[in-house]
């Protein structure tokens, strides 16, 4: 008797050994949260990650987005992932630091100049440093996306200078560093849901907002904004993040697919924005915004004023986080 059921299990296990990966992929449903609307660069990344996972599972996974907060705000959607009640979100990391304070690190004014230092920097090291604090958070960081520079329309005045921030009610995302640095810098800075933003600018409750061109454009600011300045005074990543909790029920090879489609996803969303980018400007001056930049003199001064931010903010983001993100950037800066 032993010997025919050591023959039996024997056979199992060379069967097990020997199934196809298909084997390995069971039929899922992935529901995506996030805020933006789907003709955002984000959709483009979606769309070329859904046809990666559709090719890699031949169909058995089903991919559902979710626009335009209909899941709820990121912060919202992020603690569902936590709790194993959503898959995935694409969310600017900035409305996290209440989850991961050291997000905070991409909120510091002026910290990257180019998309191409922003790259580096989220492709390397540090990206996998920052990748490493999800799972304690039961959050998985799959892959970073692109928010972008960020910019600040109004319905006020041209700011083109430190003086015309003065008074201006701005719409901050719900982040201390963006608070800060917007008091700092004369306004009177409320934290709020990017699902808000709208109809607040539109009934007059604020005047300002700061986004990217590409958000500004697709969430349709441009509507109730009358000036936009390119500030660039940040530049935020999204952050594709999935649930530990259901990560971990995942094989292998379904969590590889998840990265490697992200990755995919990735190319696609970074190209798009970069390639939006310069037509959703031009729609948001076709609408009859005025847009300005600011003169390098003035652009010092404002960058001078929120130096302090730095300091402020060491305690709250980490200083092994700011002298980690510091050498990193110098050596990608050749410095
Ligand atoms: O879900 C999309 C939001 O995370 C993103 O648009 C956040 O930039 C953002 C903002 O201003 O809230």
């Amino acid at each position: 008797m032993k010997t025919i059921i050591t023959t039996s299990l024997a056979a199992v296990l060379a069967m097990s050994v020997a199934l196809p990966a298909s084997a390995q992929i069971s039929d899922r449903t992935i529901r995506i949260a996030n805020g933006i609307a789907e003709d955002h660069p984000v959709g483009d990344g979606v769309a070329a990650m859904t046809q990666c996972i559709a090719d890699a599972t031949d169909g058995a996974w089903t991919i559902n987005a979710f626009w335009s907060s209909s899941l709820g705000d990121d912060l919202q959607s992020a603690q569902s992932l936590r709790s194993g009640t959503l898959e995935m979100v694409i969310s600017s990391s900035s409305p996290l630091v209440a989850i991961e304070p050291a997000l905070g690190v991409f909120d510091l004014p002026f910290l990257l100049s180019n998309e191409q230092e922003a790259d580096a920097l989220l492709d390397g090291a540090f990206g996998d440093y920052i990748a490493e604090m999800m799972p304690e958070h039961n959050l998985v960081n799959l892959s970073f996306w692109e928010n972008g520079f960020r910019n600040l329309s109004n319905s006020v005045r041209p700011v083109e200078s430190l003086a015309d921030f003065d008074g201006m009610r701005v719409r901050v995302m719900q982040n201390n560093i963006f608070l800060d640095t917007f008091q700092t810098l004369g306004t009177n800075a409320t934290p709020m849901a990017f699902g808000e933003v709208f109809t607040a600018l539109e009934t007059g409750a604020i005047d300002a907002q700061e986004n990217p061109y590409v958000t500004i454009d697709t969430s349709r600011f441009y509507e109730v904004q009358d000036y936009v300045s390119n500030t660039r005074h940040a530049y935020t990543p999204f952050m594709v993040l999935f649930s530990k909790p259901i990560f971990d029920t995942y094989s292998e090879e379904e969590q590889q697919i998840l990265y490697e489609c992200t990755a995919v996803g990735q190319t696609v969303q970074r190209e798009a924005s970069r390639s939006l980018s310069d037509e959703s400007l031009q729609r948001i001056k076709d609408a009859g915004l005025e847009v300005n930049d600011i003169a390098e003199d003035a652009m010092a001064e404002i960058r001078d004023a929120v130096a302090g931010v730095y300091e402020r903010s060491a305690d709250s983001i980490g200083a092994d986080v700011i002298e980690r993100v510091n050498s990193e950037l110098a050596a990608i800066r050749g410095q």
